[in-house]
Parts: structure tokens; sequence; C-alpha cells
């Protein structure tokens, strides 16, 4: 009785929005299994399961899709365009039938099939066409865009390979191509009636009308062909339906053909593979810039791609007449990835629609936004005048236009300042010349944001300071948020549950609500509940664990979880070398005083960065030792998963006890598995960094354990000249771990291979100051150590974390950048 009602409350949200029963959701699954799979009940496997039951939630969703383009056409709407190089959307299944609330019925559904929903959907592969936090970023927006009803469109890169499969062999990453469409994808649907046609290399052709104008037209050496490729967007609730729209490059007929003709048949397929070349893999660096001329044809060729087909659509409602375009489009760069979207758009207005200059400008400089995710200098991307000018001459012509005029402004305001304009040039006068992406976003923004209230006051501060006194109040802040239907509704579905038994079920979209569950922090009945969730939760990821690594964990353990791309800044390395005190503090006192604990890691490197790649390896032989080493195994376990991504993240996040969050204070911009963590109820050891200072003001000091140095103390230590050996030798414990290092205790019969992790904390300077925050480091993991043995006080700070985390949904960060930027209105649909 009591069961029954807790799942028609737990649908309630959407119930009214479908008719559809669950005999009709078995029908269409079995209905798509012989149709579209051609096989039946007793033969499908669970991947002929998966392909037949997306094929009738997409029947759902397309229906939905039809509704809202309609709406949206019939009402002229305004409507954000967001873009991104990177989408990290993960699998798709659960979340739309969660969105659609159909996820109970399908269930019972394909139970009474006899097969089990969570084990097809395990069949979906990830959708991991991003590195990291920037284009999860941008997948949990456009889940928020949706769910709020208003009208968006994501517009990025369909590329062939995602983010690399990451394999472990004898502790060493490899690198293995990830193929997500092998099998197909049936939430994709190709659109060959929006095909469009990509300029590039060539050269400029400077004409003189008759009245002594000058024309400029671009005479392209190569065309290669967009392909769009639609994933629709379902928002919570079910209503709205936007899409992604990414672009797969193709050789274009046009171009091959005079190749063709001249009797170059293989030629011209040699074309083909360099047209089919631009979208064929992502690149796997998050923050830093490579440089390289593919990367600069790939964002160009989705800016160009999205710039046209979004100028389409305005012309089929306003023909020729400009003047409402910055009324009605707004472009949102996610960083500067996108950035070439500027001088295309210029150059559209300019040269194609023959605008002068200024009202050119004017509607451009209308139109974009830009978010900034870093300030880390190796990250932001500068390309070289040269390379511009052979891929794009036209828009290099048109950069130094908009440099020109600005600088005319700089000498306007600090007349004969020519430091400033060195400065806030947008090209670097360096030994090779270099355009700098970030300036000509600042310059040809209408608005610009940091991601968190510390990332952002430093951007204003250190990163562009003369551009605040140039335009005021143009430098902003929008903190990130998460997507609570993923992170939370779908990922912990029995946590889920007992808070919609507590508070209702309104809080996956209004996430303050979960305050109502601090009322029930010293609750013992629902402490009780509420760790027992969490507990089982241990339990099936200890199972996954064991499957993933053979590695046995103790679900009464500690579950101490750092699950992020490698990085030094985010220092893995400071995690590693406190495990390396703690297994020394047990060696030399077996009755070392710690509750049990097991270290879980999760990160990928780049595939170029040497240290990232060695500290994953030392994380590996050291887990190795301690994992079979009798004397501390019960007390001490190191775990780390393969192939991070998100799938893996949505096990491990419900799971955590701790969360690891300890880059160097100033270095990370924002983060959001911070967010997710937290909201799962697992406490934060962090840094005062990024978004952990916000967290810490929800949950207070006191359900946190904060440690380490300010961003001020650190700017006070570089300044000062900062030693690590000080610390070595000062250190007994410290010079211990990082001696060890060299032996070849971890390593037997071969020395020094972890060598290079200690020598980028001496002599190499240790950067990120790992050395400098380690005795704070294990000061606060000592304190959450006794707090964790108070049974009754951590599940009271485990509630208030959940119960604090409203702020963080992507629903408040998108109602922020709707108000205070983009100035949309949500469009009802039927
Ligand atoms: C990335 O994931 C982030 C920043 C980047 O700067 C590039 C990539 Cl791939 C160019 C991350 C930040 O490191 C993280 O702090 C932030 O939370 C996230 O973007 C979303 O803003």
């Amino acid at each position: 009785m009591k069961k029954a009602k807790q799942t028609n409350s737990a649908t309630s949200a959407t119930a009214s929005l479908n008719g559809l029963s669950k005999d009709d959701i078995k029908q269409a699954i079995v209905r798509h299994l012989h149709c579209s799979m051609g096989t039946d009940e007793n033969k499908a496997n669970d991947h002929a399961w998966w392909k037949a039951a997306c094929a009738a939630v997409q029947e759902q969703v397309l229906e939905r899709l039809r509704s809202t383009q309609k709406a949206h056409y019939m009402n002229d709407t305004r409507a954000v365009h967001y873009f991104s190089a990177e989408f990290l959307m993960g699998r798709l299944m659960s979340n739309n039938l969660h969105n659609l609330g159909l996820y109970e019925k399908t269930h019972q559904a394909m139970r009474e099939l006899g097969v089990d929903l969570t084990d097809v959907m395990e069949q979906e592969p990830d959708m991991a066409l991003g590195n990291g936090g920037l284009g999860r970023l941008a997948a949990c927006f456009i889940d928020s865009l949706a769910t709020l009803d208003l009208p968006a469109i994501g517009y990025g890169l369909h590329y062939e390979h995602g983010l690399f499969r990451q394999e472990i062999r004898s502790g060493a990453q490899i690198e293995r191509p990830d193929s997500w469409r092998d099998y197909g994808n049936p939430w994709e649907i190709c659109r060959p009636e929006s095909i469009q046609e990509i300029p590039l290399y060539g050269y400029v052709e400077t004409k003189y009308g008759d009245k002594g104008q000058i024309n400029k037209e671009w005479h392209p050496g190569s065309i290669v062909k967009g392909v769009p490729w639609d994933i629709p967007v379902v928002g919570y609730g079910g209503k709205t339906v936007n899409v992604l729209r990414l672009w797969e490059s193709q050789a274009s007929d046009y171009f091959n053909w005079d190749v063709f003709n001249a009797g170059g048949y293989v030629d011209a397929q040699r074309e083909n593979v360099q047209a089919e070349t631009i979208s064929k893999v992502l690149y796997p660096n998050d923050e830093t810039e490579a440089g390289k001329e593919l990367r600069l044809i790939q964002q160009y060729f989705f800016c160009a791609c999205s710039l046209k087909d979004i100028i389409r659509r305005y012309k089929r409602a306003h023909g020729d007449d400009w003047s409402r375009f910055a009324d009605q489009v707004v472009i949102q760069l996610n960083d500067t990835h996108p950035a070439i979207a500027i001088p295309e758009l210029i150059r559209i207005l300019v040269d194609r629609a023959g605008m002068d200059w200024g009202a050119a400008w004017e509607i451009s400089s209308k139109t974009f936004a830009y978010t900034n995710h870093t300030l880390l200098p190796e990250a932001l991307e500068k390309w070289p005048a040269r390379m511009l000018e052979k891929i794009l001459p036209r828009h290099l012509e048109i950069i130094y236009e908009i440099n020109h005029r600005f600088m005319r402004k700089v000498e306007e305001k600090w007349p004969g300042d020519d430091a400033i304009k060195r400065k806030l040039s947008i090209i670097e006068e360096s030994s090779e010349k270099m355009i700098r992406m970030g300036n000509l976003s600042v310059i040809g923004s209408f608005a610009v944001n940091g991601v968190a209230e510390i990332h952002s006051r430093l951007v204003k501060e250190n990163l562009f300071p003369e551009f605040e006194k140039l335009w005021p109040g143009k430098l902003t802040n929008v903190t990130n948020g998460i997507t609570p239907r993923r992170w939370l509704k779908a990922c912990n579905p029995a946590l889920s549950k007992l808070i919609s038994e507590r508070i209702g079920d309104k809080w996956p979209t209004e996430l303050y609500k979960l305050q109502g569950l601090a009322n029930f922090a010293d609750d013992k009945e629902f402490q009780q509940q509420f760790m027992q969730i969490k507990h089982d939760n241990k339990v099936r990821l200890a199972a996954e664990v064991k499957t993933l690594t053979g590695v046995e964990l103790d679900p009464n353990m500690i579950f101490d979880i750092q699950i992020k791309r490698l990085h030094e800044y985010k220092r893995q390395h400071l995690n590693l070398l406190h495990i390396l005190a703690l297994y020394r503090r047990l060696l030399e006192d077996p009755d070392y005083d710690m509750h049990p604990r097991a270290f879980l890691f999760g990160a990928k490197a780049a595939p170029g960065y040497k240290l990232a790649k060695d500290i994953i390896y030392a994380i590996n032989k050291v887990a190795d030792k301690i994992n079979n080493d009798v004397r501390v195994n019960h007390k001490l376990k190191v775990v780390f998963l393969p192939n991070y991504r998100v799938s893996l993240a949505e096990k491990m996040i419900p799971a955590a006890d701790i969360s690891e969050q300890i880059s160097t204070a100033g270095k990370e911009a924002s983060g959001t598995g911070n967010m997710k963590l937290s909201l799962n109820g697992a406490l934060t050891v962090g840094t005062l960094d990024g978004a952990n200072i916000e967290i810490a003001e929800e949950v207070g000091e006191e359900n946190i354990f904060i440690f380490g140095l300010t961003v001020e103390q650190v700017q006070k230590l570089h300044a000062g000249g900062y030693n690590p050996y000080d610390i070595y030798d000062n250190s007994r414990e410290i010079k211990a771990i990082l001696d060890w290092l060299e032996t070849d205790y971890f390593t037997p019969g071969k020395p020094g291979e972890l060598a290079s992790v200690k020598q980028s904390l001496l002599d190499g300077g240790d950067p990120y100051l790992v050395l400098a925050d380690f005795d704070a480091y294990s000061e606060a993991q000592q304190k959450a150590d006794r707090a964790y043995r108070d049974k009754a006080g951590w599940a009271r700070k485990a509630i208030i974390n959940t119960a604090r985390m409203g702020k963080f949904t992507s629903d408040r960060s998108i109602r922020e950048y709707v108000e205070r930027i983009w100035r949309l209105t949500p469009c009802h649909v039927e």
C-alpha cells in the first residue's frame, strides 16, 4: 500500500503530461524490437532491447520536439545559441526517461518483458564529446534551458571519436579510440536539408567600387560541407524539447567536381579524407593550447556552420532586414574556442550583406557574450597570425581592423600610454605575431563572465584589469551549477526517493526546497535511513570496483574520492603524498589511530602531459603495494578506477563519504564535481578555491574541512621566493615520503620510476605549492577522520551538505544568465 503511494508521488509531477500507460510502452518497445531491430523477444540481447527501448522513447521525444519547434517559430522567440567545442552529454536513456516522467513505468514494462532496465541502460555508450568540466557544464546548461522552457540551441562538433578510452596497463595509462557511434546512436537525427558549405584557405581580393569604396572578396581555396546532426534535449517535465546541433564535416561535392572531371578520381578521395578529418576527433587537452592548425579549422568550421544556420533561420522570419538581428539572437561563447565566430559574423555583414563597418560592429557586439573558464596562462588561446592568414585570410584582416579601432579607444582613455596598448592589444608582438583570442572575445562581446565569485574577481583584477575601467560592469560573475535531475534524481534513486518522502517531489526543479531536510538533520530515523542509503551505494560501488580492478573494499571504510582530470594544479599528488604518510605512520605504529579508509581516484591525463601520466603511474604502483600489504590493508586501500567518465561518475558520486577538492588556491576556476559530491551527501576536504568557497558559505564551516593557503597567501609566497627545499629539509615526514618515491619500494627492481613526482616538487620548484600545503592538508584529513567516528555527527553533516546545495542547481545559473545577459522569456509549449 505504502509502496504504491510512493511511486505515485514520484511521478505525479509529470504523470498528467503523458497518457502513456505501461502497456503502451511495452507495445512500443516490442514493436521496435520487431520492426526496427528485426529480432524478437526470445532472441534479443540487452543491446537489442536497449535500442528498441530508445526508439520507443525517441517517439515520445520527437513528438514534443515538433511542438516545441512550432511554438518557437509561431512566437518568433529570441533564443540563446550556446557555442561550445564540447558537450559532455554522457548517456541519454535514463535522463530522458526521468525528464519525460516515464522512468518507473518503463522499468515495470521491461520487467514484465523479462528484462532489467538497469542492465539494458548499461549498453549505452557515453557520449563523451568533451574533456571535463567545461563540456559537462554545457550539458547541464542545455538541460536547464529546456527545463525552464527557454528557447535555446546548442551548437558544436559531431566528433567521430570523443575523449579517448583509458586503459591501465601495468599501472600506466594508455589511450584507445572512443567509438561511441560504432553501433549507431539512436538519439541523433541527420538533417541533410540544413547542410552548409564552408570556405577555407585561399586569398583576399581588394576591389574598388565606383564611389571609391573598398570591397573585399575572399576567394577560398577549398570548401567543406557541414552536415548537421540533431540530438533532442528533453526538459524535466517533458514539455520543451530543444536541440543540440552538432556539425560533421564531409567533402563538398561541389569542390571535388573539378578534380573529378580532370580525371583525378583518386586525388578527389584524398580531398575527402582531408575534409572528413575536421570532425574526426576531439582534442584531449583540457586547459592547454596545442596551437594546431586542425584545431583552428575545427573551431572555424563549427562556428561558420552555426552562424549560417542562425542567419538562415533569421532570414526566414525577417528577410533582409538586419535591424532586429541582435534582438532575436544572442550567442554565448563557451570559452574562446568559438571566438572566431566574432570576425565571421562581421565578415558576413560587411562582405556579404554590404553593411558599413559601424553598422556591422553595432550588431555583432550586441550579439556575443563570452564565458571565461580559466586563468591558467597555458590555457589562454593564442593563434599565430601566420596560421590565421593561411586558413582564414579575411578574418585576420578583420581582426586587425577591430584592433585598430580598439587601439584608438585605448589612446583616448590613456593618451600616450604604450604599455597599456601592448597589454590590451589583440595582437601580441612577440617574435612570432600572435592573436590573443581572450582579448578579442572581451572586445567583441557585450558581457563577459567568470564561473565562480573568486574566479570572476581574479578575471577582473588580474586577467583583464584595464578592460574593467574601459567598460565598467561588462565583466561579471555567474557561478556554475549542475543539473539535479542527472546528479541526484537519476544517479541516486534511493536517496531521491527518501528526500521526496520527506519534503515532496518538487526539489528537482526547486532545489532550494532541499533545505527542508535540515529539519531532519538530528532526526535519528532519518539519519539512519540517509546513512543506510550511503552504505548501500558503497556496497554497489565496491562490487563495481571488484569487477573493474579486482580490489576488495569493505563498505565500512571511509570512501574518499577524488575524480577529475589529472592536473598538477588539482594536486592528485598531494592526495598521494598524504596516502604515503598514512602508510608510513601505520608501518611505524601498527596501532596508528585511524578509521579504515579507501582512497578512490578517477582521472584521465592528456596524452602528451608527461608528469600527469607519471602521477597516474605512481598512484597505481602505490595502490598495488598498499593493497597487498597485509600489515595495513585492513585500514588502507587505494583504487584507481580506469576510464573515468560521466557514467562512472554517476556510480562513484552517490557512494562518496569524502570529496577531495584540493587545488592550489586561485587555480580552479569553479569546479562542478565539488557540487555533485556535496549534493549526494559527501563532505568536502578542500581549499579556499573556486566554488569551494561558496559551498563553504552554504554548508557552514562545521560541515566542511577547509585547509591551506588562501589566494593572497599563495601570491605572497610566490612573490617572496618560495623554496620547497626549506620544507623538505625541515619535515622528517615529507623528506621520508619523497625519498621513498626514489627507491624501488613501489617498483621492485626499478628504482627511480617514480622519481619525476619528487623531482617536480623539489628541483621543479613545486609550482602548485604541494609541500607548502601538506601539513595543513594532513591536519584537515585527521579532523575528517575524527569526525567520521561520530556516527550521528557525521550523518548530520552529510544531511546538511545535501540540504544546502540549493544554490548550485544549474537552473539558478541559467536564470542569472537569462536575467543579466541573455534577456530571454520562456516560451511555454502546448
Ligand atoms: C575545462 O574543463 C575548464 C576550464 C578550461 O579552460 C578548459 C576546460 Cl576543458 C579553458 C573547467 C575549469 O577548470 C573548472 O574549474 C570549471 O568548473 C569548468 O571548466 C566549468 O566552468
